[in-house]
């Protein structure tokens, strides 16, 4: 069976498998690779661990666990993809769609130990000199990444909880009386009818497509949430349509497969079935009518309260469990366990059981989307989801689902942004201030000056926990600089993101794949962003000062009440002192980056109107329109000193 991944075929020979020893048991198929003690290993995209993958166990098999600890071995996505640095030079992408199992220097001290789930499988190994290159020729194997217009590199705030029209109302005053900018805000589940995907709460929202536009004569994006879960309930188009065309999963014996989601009953759309995609896709047309442009979706591992098959009977009992100290780590064996394996996609007209497959269902899910809103909306748009496998970057970007506010999962974000964009998802970030728990201003502040450098820049928090917004911390004008910052790098971030993503390259990077000596080569808490930015950010609370190691000489700049000033700094160790409301970034030498004038909304950022910083003589931009489809490196322009 062809996966969802697979762009090229390459039959993998047992006998001439470099680098790896195999075998076989009747279940699994097991490889091993000797660890040298200084060997690195990069990647894995969204999972958890240290930007070097050593010392853990990790589980691909797509899980909704908002419980993101030190060792849970699955979140939302199948990112199979790693780089080996050490006496051996090498990527590995094991294509696989269902259970995958990284065990990298954590069982046994100096082994790798993968396991998958079946010889299901395609191996990809890719050599290089470096391991720069290596990520471009996997980048170049997998595809072009998705990109979205200008306007959703913009601040989206967002919230579990705005419930109708006023609430998403006083976050726009919020905003505007605070002079804090904002392109974008999301709604999540209570825009729907309950909780019917492609319905609108008339209640909530009496006239939808005219606050669509209202908003938009503002210069906001509303962003609407859809779940793949469908309500079982006559008389709800989407779901008899659904039942007339067989579009449903089948259970393992018969019948549709039933699971308690949000809105109660639901069946889940047979993503592997192309009309699915195409039917599902074009239900995206009555949004756009109404005038949305951006979307995400959530729920598409997919996430099941209980099922017919299932011991949870209702949701009271998996909150019960998550409070529960004895509660498995490992969520993705309980669902695999009562879900998973007892319904069936069809693949390629040929029913399988849903575990077999079960990673590639989000992935499918975000290209039904992406492929649909393609067919009714001709300009570029915004689609980020939750699941997601390699290959579903062509598709939309991601987020990295429900973190909480804590200080570990700020420095969780940062491992994985290098990973992330190994596996091709440029356009991600996690929620920003996190989703689960409170809060505080430093939290957020700092957190903030992380996501300034993330394509994906969203504030989103769970109900029943603090309100989360910029301006709910009082002394606003710390968040005025830090999201000031933002729309000031505006020009540079997305020229970036649109040369990486046109030529194949990754947008943020470890150090170690610009700087290769020893201190380089082992920075877990220093990242590149485009090719000339270095970051350094606080991840510590209570922290206003820290270590950060300069590969060569580099401008730091720093961002303080709405001004850039600059330092030139030698080459070596430095200890910088970063308060609360200032950003502080380095820009390398020889290198220039640009920057543009302030701005409130996207709307008003002039991708022309840019001045150069640092100590290089030119930079190399580009621009367009922000949202033609004809994106190309053709769009791309000098400029220099005299010029600019
Ligand atoms: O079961 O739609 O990750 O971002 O706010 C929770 C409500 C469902 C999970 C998503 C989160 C979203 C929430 N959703």
């Amino acid at each position: 069976m062809k996966t969802f991944s697979t762009v090229r075929d390459i039959e993998p020979s047992a006998d001439s498998l470099p680098f790896f020893t195999q075998r076989r048991t009747q279940k699994h198929l097991y490889f091993h690779y000797k660890l040298e003690k200084d060997d690195i290993i990069y990647g894995l995209g969204e999972n958890m661990g240290n930007i070097n993958k050593r010392g853990k166990t990790y589980v691909s098999y797509n899980t909704d666990n908002p419980r993101h600890r030190e060792n849970t071995p699955s979140l939302y996505s199948a990112h199979n993809f790693l780089i080996v640095d050490g006496h051996d030079h090498f990527g590995v992408f094991f294509d696989t769609p269902s259970k995958i199992t990284f065990d990298i220097d954590n069982t046994t001290d100096d082994e790798m130990f993968v396991r998958t789930a079946n010889d299901n499988l395609d191996i990809y190994i890719i050599t290089a000199s470096d391991s720069n290159s290596i990520a471009r020729e996997f980048l170049s194997l997998i595809g072009r990444p998705f990109m979205p217009p200008l306007w959703a590199f913009g601040f989206g705030q967002s919230r579990w909880g705005y419930q109708n029209e006023a609430d998403l109302l006083a976050v726009m005053e919020g905003h505007k009386l605070n002079k804090l900018p904002l392109d974008w805000l999301c709604m999540d589940i209570d825009y729907m009818d309950h909780f019917k995907d492609f319905t609108v709460n008339k209640l909530r929202f009496p006239l939808l497509s005219r606050f669509v536009e209202k908003t938009r004569e503002k210069g906001i994006h509303l962003v609407p949430i859809i779940d793949a879960g469908i309500k079982i309930e006559k008389g709800y188009d989407v779901y008899d349509e659904g039942i007339e065309n067989d579009y449903f999963c089948h259970n393992k014996d018969g019948g549709i497969f039933k699971a308690e989601v949000w809105p109660g009953m639901t069946h889940f759309p047979d993503f592997f079935k192309p009309e699915v995609r195409k039917w599902f896709g074009d239900k995206y047309e009555s949004l756009i009518k109404l005038g949305f442009e951006g979307f995400w979706n959530d729920m598409n591992e997919p996430s099941i309260f209980s099922s017919e098959y299932s011991r949870y009977q209702g949701r009271l009992d998996v909150i019960k469990s998550y409070l529960n100290p004895h509660h498995k780590e490992d969520k993705a064996e309980e669902a695999a366990h009562f879900d998973y394996h007892n319904f069936k996609n069809s693949v390629e007209g040929r029913e399988v059981v849903h575990h077999l497959v079960h990673n590639l269902y989000g992935g499918y899910m975000t290209m039904a989307s992406s492929q649909g809103i393609e067919r009714h909306y001709d300009k570029r748009f915004l689609l980020f989801s939750r699941a997601s496998c390699i290959g579903a970057h062509r598709y939309g970007g991601i987020w990295t689902g429900d973190n909480e506010s804590r200080w570990d999962h700020l420095r969780t974000e940062f491992h994985q942004l290098p990973g992330l964009n190994m596996c091709g998802f440029l356009f991600s970030g996690a929620d920003t201030g996190g989703f689960g728990g409170n809060c505080t201003r430093e939290l957020l502040l700092r957190w903030l000056a992380l996501s300034v450098f993330t394509p994906l820049m969203r504030n989103h928090s769970a109900r029943h926990t603090r309100k989360q917004e910029c301006y709910r911390f009082g002394h606003t004008k710390a968040f005025r600089n830090v999201l000031g910052l933002r729309y000031r790098l505006l020009p540079y971030i997305y020229s970036e993101f649109m040369k990486a993503a046109l030529s194949g390259d990754m947008y943020i990077k470890p150090l170690a794949f610009v700087f290769s000596d020893e201190k380089g080569r082992n920075c877990e808490d220093q990242l590149m962003v485009g090719e000339s930015i270095m970051i350094a950010p606080i991840m510590e609370k209570r922290q206003t000062q820290r270590k950060v190691y300069l590969p060569e000489q580099m401008t730091m700049v720093t961002y303080r009440n709405q001004q850039f000033s600059t330092e030139i700094m030698e080459k070596g160790e430095h200890t910088i002192i970063i308060p609360e409301d200032e950003v502080v970034f380095f820009i390398r030498h020889d290198h220039c980056i640009i920057i543009g004038k302030p701005a409130m909304n996207t709307s008003e950022v002039d991708l022309d109107d840019v001045e150069l910083l640092g100590d290089g003589k030119e930079y190399r931009q580009y621009l367009d329109d922000g949202y033609t489809k004809n994106a190309s490196m053709d769009n791309t322009r000098l400029c220099s000193r005299t010029t600019a």
